[in-house]
């Protein structure tokens, strides 16, 4: 091949001065169509041979600028692919995390509380018959009782539930005994709300019935969750009280130590006592025995965990709800 063409070639840095090579050399005016246009001028005898060596070179030419245009053409996709290169190893910005909100993450430890002490987990309806939250638990239809649990009624004559006591006969009617059940559950009430009381709060309601269960087995199944929960050999209190569906019935509460003062405290939880014998006619039951116990979830993480307001578990402000991230 020519060697200043060659030359020419190899000095081409993009593909519009190569194409300048391309002109020079096999162009309409190129060097090589010039030379291949004087073939006429040659004597026959040597116009075959400078024909081939001609066709030769331009050959080569074309070759080589056909080379030479690959070479450049890698070069530009490789600089273009470095100017547009994206670290995709940056970590990503990312946005606020969610998290568990405090009264389901003690609703989450209290049912595994129980479960590990054999109790089976079941919910209810929110939306309840006068039946199985009053009636059948031993309120009768004027009881002064049932102004302490006043609530909102729907036209037909329901209403939502003011604790999660109905359950008892609802499981009742469709289980039959020895069982072990907690009930976790949102209740409603028609309260004038304050720093204590919301109109819509939680409960755990357990319950346990078999032959010749006592009120010993109670006072133990609240020690075993006040154990579990505040540590072994926590001190608990029962002081009498009534309910119509618990017949003795009491008030328990766990003493625990304030994290801030230092000092002991009595934590009052909720309701308990032996199941009524009028509540297990209502559910059919003949011959058996058992306990109850039902208390506010909102009471047990307030304390604890010092938050001094129901209302705040309910106002989704995430300064107050970001404190609990770390908590259980
Ligand atoms: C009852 O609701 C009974 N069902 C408890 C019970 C169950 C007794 C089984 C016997 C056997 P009481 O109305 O006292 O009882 O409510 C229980 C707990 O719910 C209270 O101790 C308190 O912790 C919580 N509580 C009651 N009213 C409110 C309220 N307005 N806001 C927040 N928590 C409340």
């Amino acid at each position: 091949m020519h060697e200043e063409a060659r030359a020419d070639v190899e000095a081409a840095e993009d593909l519009r001065a190569l194409q300048e090579v391309r002109v020079k050399w096999l162009g309409k005016k190129g060097r090589i169509t010039q030379e291949l246009k004087g073939l006429g001028a040659l004597p026959s005898d040597e116009r075959r041979e400078a024909g081939q060596r001609i066709h030769a070179v331009k050959e080569a030419i074309e070759a080589a600028i056909e080379a030479r245009r690959a070479t450049i053409h890698r070069a530009e996709l490789a600089a273009r692919l470095a100017a547009e290169r994206v670290d995709v190893t940056l970590p990503g910005r990312s946005g606020p995390a969610g998290g568990l909100h405090l009264l389901t993450k003690v609703t989450h430890h209290l049912l595994d509380v129980f479960a590990g002490l054999g109790y089976e987990v079941v919910t209810g309806p929110e939306l309840e018959t006068d039946h199985y939250n009053f009636g059948a638990l031993n309120f009768p239809p004027e009881h002064p009782a049932r102004d302490e649990q006043d609530t909102f009624w729907t036209r037909d004559g329901r209403l939502l539930r003011t604790h999660t006591s109905p359950m008892q006969v609802r499981y009742m009617e469709t289980h039959a005994p020895p069982f072990k059940v907690v009930v976790p559950g949102k209740v409603f009430r028609n309260e004038a709300v304050d720093a204590t009381h919301e109109a819509q709060f939680h409960q755990l309601e357990a319950l346990v019935v078999g032959e010749r269960i006592t009120m010993a087995d109670l006072r133990g199944a609240i020690q075993e969750m006040a154990d579990a929960l505040f540590g072994e050999g926590t001190r608990t209190r029962l002081q009498p009280t009534f309910f119509p569906f618990v017949e003795p019935g009491a008030e328990f509460a766990i003493r625990w130590t304030h994290p801030k003062t230092g000092r002991d405290e009595w934590l009052e939880l909720g309701g308990c006592g032996m199941v009524h014998p009028n509540v297990f006619a209502a559910a059919g039951y003949e011959g058996v025995t058992g306990f109850a116990f039902g208390f506010g979830i909102e009471r047990l993480a307030m304390v604890p965990y010092g938050v001094p307001d129901i209302r705040w578990f309910y106002q989704s402000d995430l300064r107050v709800l970001e404190q609990f991230e770390g908590a259980l």
